[in-house]
């Protein structure tokens, strides 16, 4: 079957990585996020991740630069990582679709949550960018 890709952005402000905890499906809530979602047929992974961040969040975000590899999920799906800021303006996050909680991390908090398996390695590598490996 073809790969269908899930776009997670790693929304940064300043030296923070915003966390998203999930509310559902059931198997899944509780867990720790980086917010995001499926790319629709035809849409450009960068167009569904600001489209995904709008409708969960309430943001206008930008994309910046992707985080290199990618990490599979349930079949056919895999997880796609951009890193991600907020356009002046936006205003803050809020949890309106499948979350119920939002945390700003400080590098020295990033494993503070319970991050779902797959998105750890970007948080690993984004970690690292902000010198928190
Ligand atoms: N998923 C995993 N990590 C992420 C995201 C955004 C999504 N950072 C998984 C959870 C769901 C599937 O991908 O099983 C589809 O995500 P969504 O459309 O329910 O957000
Ligand atoms: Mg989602």
């Amino acid at each position: 079957m073809t790969e269908r890709i899930v776009v997670g952005a790693a929304l940064l402000e300043g030296r923070r990585l915003l966390a998203a905890r999930r509310s559902a499906p059931e198997e899944l809530a509780g867990r720790w996020e980086l917010p995001g979602g499926k790319v629709e047929p035809g849409e450009a992974p960068e167009a569904a991740l600001v489209r995904e961040l709008r409708e969960e969040l309430g943001v206008d975000a930008e994309v910046v630069e992707r985080v290199p590899g990618q990490w599979p999920l349930k079949s056919p799906y895999v997880l796609q990582v951009w890193v991600a800021c907020l356009l002046p303006g936006s205003g803050e996050p809020k949890p309106l679709q499948d979350h119920d909680e939002l945390r700003w991390l400080a590098p020295g908090e990033l494993w503070d949550v319970d991050w779902l398996e797959p998105d750890v390695p970007a948080v690993r590598e984004v970690a690292g960018r902000l010198g928190a490996a």
